[in-house]
């Protein structure tokens, strides 16, 4: 199979009272008209199943935190998701807290058509801050909840395609794309949740839409793949949230852009031959790539001072 139908569940906004279960239903419908639409495969976004919690203070370990994360997946509130959407013969990536003995990640699992997990993420790039600080608008606190990821970024052959993860944050870094590009990736699923509301320093509110359409157009075309990433949006617990869930395609058209911040499905036919037609020439990586000259790339967190070449190396005349 070279084409997988692909659907963007993208999800309005879920309160802090709004159950599982409620939540589980309104997947139930995406699902159905994804179904409807001939998807094979459908990417819901990052913690779709509650509220965007890391917005709350906790104390790490309190039992209201912990209420936020997974004992189990499927467990009781999803299974039902498993179960229509194996039914239904559709793949999913779905985002959630997991709880792994005694650490926390900010986690992804991709199901294939069976309802079989086929494969895990857990989110690298965690952003906002440990600490909280009470003269901010507003918190983001997943480097309190969440370990860093542990499993790289991992590419999957399944569905007929090779397909990798990422969570939010992480589709702002190149060396996320590029990591699964060099495994041959040829469609990416995402989910976020982007709140505007927070102040700075995050980013310019006014920017955030194009920040978000810069970054999944950029790693799409850069690494020859299909991108398909989701949002949570609206206003939750006062906070807004964008929307603009889209897919992109491996020449980093936008093929399709959700035009509402509620629940929405949107789909393209992800043709796995577009990609590998962007990588027969400027994105050929085996014939034009330069790993001696991206060493800064492996051996450098922060920038650090500039690495110039000697006057001789650079055949400068006063050598
Ligand atoms: N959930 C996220 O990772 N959100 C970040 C915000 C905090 C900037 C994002 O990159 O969208």
């Amino acid at each position: 199979m070279e084409a997988l139908v692909t659907g963007v569940a993208q999800m309005g906004p879920i309160q802090k009272i709004d159950s599982r279960a409620a939540v589980v239903r309104r997947m139930l419908a995406l699902l159905a008209e994804a179904k409807a639409r001939g998807c094979r495969f459908v990417v819901f976004p990052e913690l779709a199943l509650t509220t965007f919690f890391p917005r709350w203070v906790y104390e790490p370990g309190e039992p209201a935190l912990d209420a936020w994360f997974e004992d189990a997946m499927p467990g009781p509130e999803t299974r039902p998701l498993f179960d229509a959407a194996a039914a239904a013969g559709i793949g999913f990536y779905l985002g959630y807290a997991e709880k792994a003995g005694n650490r926390r990640f900010n986690t992804a699992i991709l199901v294939d058509g069976t309802g079989r997990i086929v494969g895990k993420y857990r989110k690298v790039h965690l952003p906002g801050h440990a600490e909280p600080d009470p003269s901010r608008l507003g918190e983001h606190l997943e480097k309190r909840y969440f370990h860093v990821g542990d499993l790289g970024f991992p590419v999957f052959e399944t569905m007929g395609a090779k397909i990798g993860m990422c969570i939010c944050n992480d589709r702002r870094w190149p060396e996320t794309y590029r990591v699964m590009g060099l495994q041959g990736v040829e469609l990416i699923a995402l989910g976020y949740n982007t709140p505007t509301g927070l102040g700075e320093p995050y980013q310019a509110a006014a920017q955030a839409n194009m920040h978000n359409e810069l970054s999944l157009r950029a790693g799409a075309y850069q690494n020859a793949t299909w991108v398909a990433a989701a949002a949570k949006c609206g206003v939750e617990g006062g906070y807004p949230m964008i929307g603009q869930s889209m897919i992109v395609s491996p020449l980093g058209e936008v093929v399709a852009m959700a035009a509402t911040l509620e629940d929405e499905l949107i789909t393209a036919r992800c043709d796995m031959k577009l990609a590998a037609y962007a990588r027969t020439e400027i994105f050929n990586f085996a014939r034009h790539r330069r790993p001696e000259a991206y060493a800064l790339i492996t051996d450098r967190v922060g920038a650090g001072e500039p690495v110039v070449p000697s006057r001789a190396q650079m055949g400068l005349d006063d050598a």
